[in-house]
């Protein structure tokens, strides 16, 4: 253990070493410097738009932010997996059930990896999914109006990390757990793990017209890590292929413990033989408990379903199916190219780069050439599904993206670099420093059969001297490098929001023409809604107050409301009768206690006021909406308990 130890300390030196050195380098600030016309490249001017549209991952802050490219503005953030006060998302009676899990409600989450939809192995601007790690989720945002409109939990998971990327007809949203766990979950001391603990690697399917999710199977895999994925595609479509580490099985200290073998695993699943197994009715259904949520766009209103079992399928049930690729120290970063040919696997802590060949894989399956087996899946031999390996290109690789041009994109976190290099030939073109220690980088289209190459983003964990310090927290920095010629060129860092892991990227002409502009007031099917001021009402049941309000530039209907008492609830829906383009309204109640609403034209939200002293109160519009938006206000009369001041609403008149 001790000698263990010494080797871990002696890695970290080495690291620190590393680190230091390069931000020596750069610190001066100077060895950024870039030619005089890189300025023009990445200056949109106003009023014109970003040739593609960006999506990062928001890290810890669980949700989504969008933006364009080559500008670097930030357009949006789309909550997710979050809370959002900004529009209410998790705080409003119809987003709420969002965020519902076997867990109970939880406010939060950690996305990581976002990936647009697929038809034909191209990317196709419908929808895309981002994973939550944490409390293992996947969701789905459509793209039309860049809402959250489905999240369903991941069951027998736990670190939702190889997740969540499509296959290329987005038949699957594929999620991979990093931590195995017993399964099902149970009362067991930690240092059985070895051979009891399973990984479940889970194929939610994604309905080709509604895009609605649904687990189709999970595969319980051994008891490794399951860090990334990436799906297969041309001739490999059919595959998913995971990177593991930790097939040492170890429950401690893994940065040693999980460091002991030479090699690790990408796992080659073959989901088309399962789902065929599974379409015969193979499989167990196995008792589970997950949250389905999902967001209607009529009723403005999500539900939350608890669902109650789930399809397993032990890898010895489909012979055949599961194969293990020996890939050195640790492999994080699981790439397929272009062609569906190469899988690259980014060891952490190994010298080189390993691509495996999915030509040589099948042939080595077919001719049985096995290097042994682990809990009964084969291992394939490492030098008969080696394609080729990169010597020495830098060190701590972690993830790869492609240009469709036959050239891969690989960043570096020690050496802090991105370095491109040659498809076939393995050889190095290019290198250039990101400041600093870079963990994903994304290539428009870079998941897809055909990338659309001409910039590269590279997403930085370490901030430090790039921006104006603003005390200790830092947000993380992007930088946009043009990749059209032989040699990359940085020409912008821009700040992100969270940690952004992944980030899926594309152009921006297909979202651009689908994007929805209002909601549909007559399509309002709301149970709440007030379509016109003839149906703003308020009703009582009991301590319930229901106020059906609604917002048009510069008045809220009715303004002026009497009858609500101390410990009533009270639930002011809001319906927003703007039909214009960007013509929100907002809402906010004093000492409410959760947040304010923002209302898109045609939309109803809902938001409870709990009154606990007796008084006048006023709520006022939060949006900016007009001249007269100052004037967008009301009042309501909250009386004693035991009042008997009679339930009355008005707009325009005093109440009698
Ligand atoms: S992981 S770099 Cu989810 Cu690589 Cu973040
Ligand atoms: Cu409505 Cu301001």
């Amino acid at each position: 253990m001790k000698n263990l130890l010494k080797i871990n300390i002696a890695f970290i030196f080495v690291i620190a070493a590393f680190t230091s050195c390069n931000n020596a380098k750069s610190s001066n600030g100077k060895s950024g410097a870039l030619a005089s016309n890189v300025a023009e490249k990445v200056y949109v001017a106003p009023g014109e738009h970003d040739e593609f549209y960006a999506f990062l991952s928001g890290g810890y802050s669980g949700n989504l932010t969008v933006y364009g490219l080559p500008s670097g503005r930030m357009f949006k953030e789309i909550p997710v997996f979050s809370q959002f006060p900004t529009s209410g998302y998790g705080y409003s009676e119809e987003t709420k059930p969002m965020l519902n899990t076997s867990h109970g409600f939880i406010p939060w989450g950690d996305s990581h990896h976002p990936d647009i939809s697929q038809t034909n192995g191209e990317i196709d601007g419908r929808f895309i999914f981002i994973n939550e790690n944490n409390t293992p989720r996947i969701a789905k945002i459509d793209l039309r109006t860049f809402e959250t409109t489905e999240i369903i939990e991941v069951p027998n998971s736990a670190g939702n990390h190889s997740s969540s990327f499509v296959t290329e007809n987005t038949e699957y949203v594929v999620a991979g757990t990093r931590f195995s766990i017993p399964i099902p979950q149970r009362d067991m001391p930690i240092k059985d793990y070895k051979g009891n603990f399973q990984g479940a690697l889970s194929f939610i399917s994604v309905a080709p017209e509604t895009g609605n999710m649904d687990i189709k199977f999970q595969i319980l895999m051994p008891g490794f890590n399951y860090d990334l994925s990436h799906p297969g595609r041309g001739k490999s479509h059919g595959w998913f292929f995971f990177t593991t580490y930790n097939t040492e099985e170890a429950s401690t200290l893994l940065e040693v413990n999980a460091s002991q073998n030479d090699k690790d695993f990408i796992a080659a699943i073959n989901w088309k033989k399962i789902e065929a197994y599974v379409n015969n009715g193979g499989g167990t259904m196995m008792p589970a408990n997950y949250a389905h949520n999902v967001y209607d766009e009529e009723t403005h209103t999500a539900t939350s379903t608890m669902k109650k079992e789930v399809r397993v399928v032990n890898p010895s049930e489909v012979p055949g199916a599961v194969y293990f690729l020996p890939t050195p120290k640790s492999p994080h970063g699981c790439d397929v190219d272009p062609s569906g040919e190469y899988i690259v696997g980014n060891g952490k802590l190994s010298a080189n780069l390993t691509v495996h060949s999915f030509t040589k894989m099948l042939d080595a399956i077919e001719n049985k050439k096995f290097a042994g087996e682990a809990y009964g899946i084969p291992i394939l031999n490492f030098e008969d599904v080696l394609a080729g390996s990169v010597e020495q290109p830098g060190l701590g690789p972690l993830h790869t993206e492609f240009d469709g041009k036959g050239n891969a994109y690989t960043t570096f976190f020690i050496s802090s670099e991105v370095v491109k290099w040659k498809l076939g030939t393995w050889e190095v073109l290019d290198r250039q420093p990101t400041f600093y220690s870079v963990g994903h980088l994304t290539i428009p289209g870079g998941n897809s059969s055909k990338p659309q190459g001409k910039y590269m983003f590279a997403m930085n964990k370490i901030t430090k001297d790039r921006y104006l310090p603003t005390g200790p927290e830092l947000e993380h920095s992007a930088q946009l490098y043009d990749i059209s010629g032989d040699k990359m060129e940085l020409l912008l860092d821009f700040p992100t929001h969270g940690e952004p892991h992944y980030a899926a990227a594309m152009r921006a002409d297909l979202i651009k023409e689908r994007s929805q502009k209002i909601y549909n007031l007559e399509d309002n099917k709301h149970p709440y809604a007030a379509k016109t001021d003839a149906d703003t009402k308020v009703v009582r049941k009991g301590n319930e107050v229901h106020i059906y309000m609604t917002t048009i530039r510069s008045h809220f209907s009715p303004d002026n409301i009497e009858g609500v008492k101390v410990g009533d609830k009270v639930y002011f829906h809001i319906t927003n009768l703007e039909q214009d383009f960007d013509v929100p309204h907002g809402f906010a109640m004093i000492g409410q206690n959760s947040s304010e609403l923002l209302v898109m034209p045609g939309q109803t939200k809902t938001s409870v006021w709990e009154p606990k002293q007796v008084g006048v109160w006023p709520f006022y519009c939060t949006d900016f909406c007009s001249a007269l938006h100052q004037e967008m206000q009301g009042y309501v009369r909250v009386s004693a308990v035991d009042s008997d001041t009679p339930l009355k609403w008005s707009l325009g008149e005093d109440i009698e």
